[in-house]
């Protein structure tokens, strides 16, 4: 899959791919991570990508005619999907990042200042993306988070040591706890069941942890996520027990 990052920071986003599980996946070949400078794309001898809103106020507005030139210096037959980030898009979630990563070409514009100007969207913006309602400084960070989100689907990309099916989400639910060495830190144990060996037992109590978890740190999740009947009994369990104790 090849992604094309439009942003004013091109050296931002290439620090981030080159240091993370992007950079690898990239190296092998699976993905392909370019940046463009929309300031390449400015056409005045200062290279201004920027100017005063009409109407006035404050801020900045990215300027129209960089932008959509950098949008059509990227050649594509068929013509990519080409995404906003924007803090007016649609919250970003897995299921989002499912559909993405069943595309071979995404574009992802960065917006700094203020925002857009308008005209870009009209001509060329296929869907918004948010990722979340907070405020940032620009859409580099959550085009990394898109890029990186949708890259760990991409098969191969996660180098076999847990699978993307396996991930927290997938099912709809939050993982459950994990513990590795010493057996005991500061007065607090592992769970005996952990190292019982019965890996039947193992399973029924992460399923169970996830449950509670996500019971009592995300109870919208649990309306969605595919539950079966062993689950219920499993809540049923978890409420009848008087000690729930997790930070929400
Ligand atoms: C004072 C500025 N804004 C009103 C709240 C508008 C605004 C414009 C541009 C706010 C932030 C930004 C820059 N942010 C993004 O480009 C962005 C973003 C975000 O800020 N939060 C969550 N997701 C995203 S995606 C892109």
């Amino acid at each position: 899959m090849i992604f094309d990052i439009l942003t004013l920071l091109p050296e931002v986003c290439a620090a981030y791919v080159k240091a993370s599980i992007l950079g690898r996946a990239q190296k092998a070949g699976l993905i392909e991570v370019r940046m463009t400078n929309i300031r390449d794309f400015a056409f005045d001898r200062h290279r201004t990508v920027d100017d005063a809103p009409y109407g006035g106020g404050n801020g900045m507005v990215m300027k129209v005619e960089p932008l959509v030139a950098a949008l059509e210096s990227l050649a594509g037959n068929p013509r990519p999907r080409i995404v906003l980030m924007a803090p007016q898009g649609r919250p970003f979630d897995q299921e989002m990042a499912a559909e993405l990563a069943g595309l071979e070409r995404l574009v992802i514009i960065c917006g700094r200042y203020e925002g857009i100007d308008e005209r870009v969207r009209k001509l060329a913006v296929d869907q918004e993306i948010s990722l979340g309602d907070f405020v940032l400084s620009g859409g580099e960070l959550p085009a990394l988070a898109v890029v990186d989100a949708v890259s760990r689907l991409i098969p191969g990309v996660l180098g076999g040591e847990c699978s993307a099916s396996a991930d927290s989400f997938s099912d709809g639910l939050l993982e459950h706890p994990h513990y590795t060495r010493p057996p005991e830190f500061r007065g607090l144990g592992v769970p005996e069941v952990l190292t019982s060996g019965n890996h039947g037992a193992i399973e029924r109590w992460r399923r169970k942890e996830s449950l509670r978890r996500t019971l009592i740190k995300r109870p919208e999740l649990l309306e969605k996520a595919p539950l079966g009947p062993e689950d219920h009994k499993l809540l049923a369990e978890i409420r009848g027990e008087t000690d729930g104790a997790e930070p929400g």
